[in-house]
């Protein structure tokens, strides 16, 4: 075999690919990673905007694979920013000496079924070319930045930047009058990190969302010793929870408490880390609107107690969704920085966008206000958009894109029919709770399914047409049990022309690990393992 030809060609080296290109080599496969990017950690190596960071808990999110890798690092702090993110991984694949199979700056631009050997050819954008028995494409599903067409983009004189692809050269906005286009979760990480840098900056605000404190903190000596020797604890939850999160799990309904022991509750809750104000909330906080709604209504009083421009602090407010109904992003000072006299908000409900100008940015009351930077934190395709990107075509020649032109068809959000040998870990129908949790769990299965296909004898690998059509009609018809509305980035809503498809899995991380439990047991009922054909 050439250094081309492998029996594991992975695309994507952030949390997933990492994880897949570890296990691939321990099962015993050749293999190697391809990425794009100068350097490991896949969004986390894109997302280096100034207090770009976790929003889980740093400990939850690393691998779980190594007692020696989970003793040895020590996360600073609860919700650790980039820098270290990006540490963490670099320190992983030299540990494990996986940086020898890694293969950085290499754009894939098509994977090719060859149907006659069973096999893929993969080819990047500088022509080289790459033979394996599987692709396993890592591509996550917040890595391709979206960025709306707005006119005047290319007329605009300053400088443009998308969070998600921030120069890995400092970029220093000290003094500069800055415009930020969006306030999703990268959005309110950035505000509170711009707002005493620059000379002013104007926040573009379309839908606000219910921003709660992250809470962030160093995690001290004693929890560090704590968490170490309860590795098995903690991996042994973190591997069952259906959040995929350390939370303590919620133990009683609203009605359990008085409307004063909630405001207690809800007190203690905000000043909790990250996702707890959503997973340890009251049991029925996500489907009784009243429960819900009571509080957003204690969320409100915060932002108008905490913003001195009660008209600022009224924009802020969300008035369309309840809590949970979209992502919620954690802040750390986001708005508080309203009242920084170098901060203003200016909200696209009132005043649409028009277009950039030379100078600036204008809306439809045709104020122009300008700006030296304009920050797009616009978002992603989410669920799909890599996976249609990477110029994929399985048996016959079927391209992916056109597949899953009416939206994603999967089993158990890893594998489709028509495309054997191709796995796609950490992709849509599979994605729920804390990423890493989920996709690890999709990791194993696809590496069990390739060592029984070792053990068999069996060269192909496609699932089965019935099994991609039972769970793709599953994360349809359960779409309901989701929290989140059909007009967020979970159904494709922010990508003009994308269909509005379910691209969680809306059954939990719990239904997902017992189907993969029970069809792995049974030999892997649902895949056809042969010759090439
Ligand atoms: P998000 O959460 O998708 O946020 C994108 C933001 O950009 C959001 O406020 C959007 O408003 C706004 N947006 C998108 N398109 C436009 C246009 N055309 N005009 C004005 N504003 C626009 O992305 P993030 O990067 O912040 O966070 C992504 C994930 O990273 C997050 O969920 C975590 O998993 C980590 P809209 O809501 O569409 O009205």
């Amino acid at each position: 075999m050439s250094d081309t030809e492998v029996d594991v060609l992975i695309v994507g080296a952030g949390v997933t690919g990492i994880n897949q290109l570890y296990r691939a080599r321990q099962e015993g496969f050749s293999a190697l990673l391809l990425d794009e990017a100068e350097g490991v950690g896949g969004t986390w190596y894109w997302n280096r905007y100034p207090e770009a960071r976790f929003d889980s808990e740093s400990y939850s999110y690393g691998y779980l694979f190594s007692r020696e890798l989970w003793e040895e690092w020590e996360w600073s702090e609860e919700y650790a920013g980039q820098p270290e993110v990006e540490r963490y991984f670099n320190h992983v694949v030299d540990k494990f000496d996986l940086r020898r199979d890694l293969r950085l700056g290499r754009r894939v631009t098509s994977a090719v079924y060859d149907q006659g050997a069973g096999t893929w050819t993969v080819t990047t954008g500088s022509g080289e070319v790459y033979r394996s028995r599987y692709v396993v494409a890592a591509t996550g599903v917040l890595s391709v930045p979206f960025r709306p067409v707005v006119p005047g983009q290319d007329v605009f004189r300053g400088v443009q930047y998308h969070t998600g692809r921030w120069p890995a050269d400092a970029v220093d906005l000290r003094g500069k009058r800055v415009a930020l286009i969006g306030t999703g979760s990268s959005g309110v990480q950035l505000v509170p990190a711009l707002a005493d840098v620059v000379e002013s900056l104007t926040v573009y605000q379309r839908t606000p969302d219910w921003c709660t404190p992250l809470n962030n903190a160093p995690i001290p000596a004693a929890r560090q010793a704590e968490l170490k020797r309860d590795y098995e604890a903690v991996k042994h939850t973190l591997e069952t929870s259906p959040s995929g999160f350390l939370h303590e799990l919620p133990n009683r309904y609203a009605e359990a408490d008085t409307a004063e022991e909630r405001a207690v509750f809800f007190e203690k809750l905000w000043k909790s880390g990250g996702f707890r104000k959503l997973s340890t909330n009251y049991i029925d906080f996500l489907h009784n609107p009243e429960v819900n709604g009571e509080w957003c209504a204690f969320v409100a009083g915060k932002i108008r107690e905490t913003v001195r421009d009660q008209e600022t602090a009224e924009k802020l407010i969300p008035r369309d969704h309840g809590y949970g109904g979209r992502r919620p992003p954690f802040g750390t000072g986001y708005y508080e920085a309203y009242n920084n006299p170098s901060v203003r908000l200016v909200s696209l409900r009132d005043t649409p966008l028009v277009q950039l100008t030379e100078t600036g940015v204008e809306t439809a009351d045709g104020v122009v206000r300008d700006a030296d930077v304009v920050i797009w934190a616009t978002g992603w395709d989410f669920g799909t958009g890599a996976l249609n990107k990477l110029g994929v075509r399985g048996r016959a020649g079927l391209a992916l894109d056109d597949y899953w032109k009416d939206g994603p068809r999967t089993y158990l959000g890893l594998a489709s029919a028509g495309f054997p040998n191709f796995f796609f870990p950490g992709g849509p129908h599979g994605s729920t709770g804390n990423n890493p949790r989920y996709n690890g769990d999709q990791v194993e299965f696809v590496t069990a399914l390739m060592v029984h296909a070792r053990e068999h004898g069996a060269v192909v690998a496609e699932v089965s047409a019935a099994a991609e059509e039972e769970w793709t009609t599953l994360m349809n018809d359960q779409a309901g049990r989701s929290s989140f509305l059909e007009s967020s980035y979970f159904y494709g809503a922010n990508i003009p022309g994308k269909p509005r498809k379910q691209l969680l899995n809306p059954t939990g991380r719990s239904n997902m690990q017992k189907v993969a439990t029970e069809t792995a047991a049974a030999g892997f009922p649902v895949f056809e393992f042969g010759a090439p054909a």
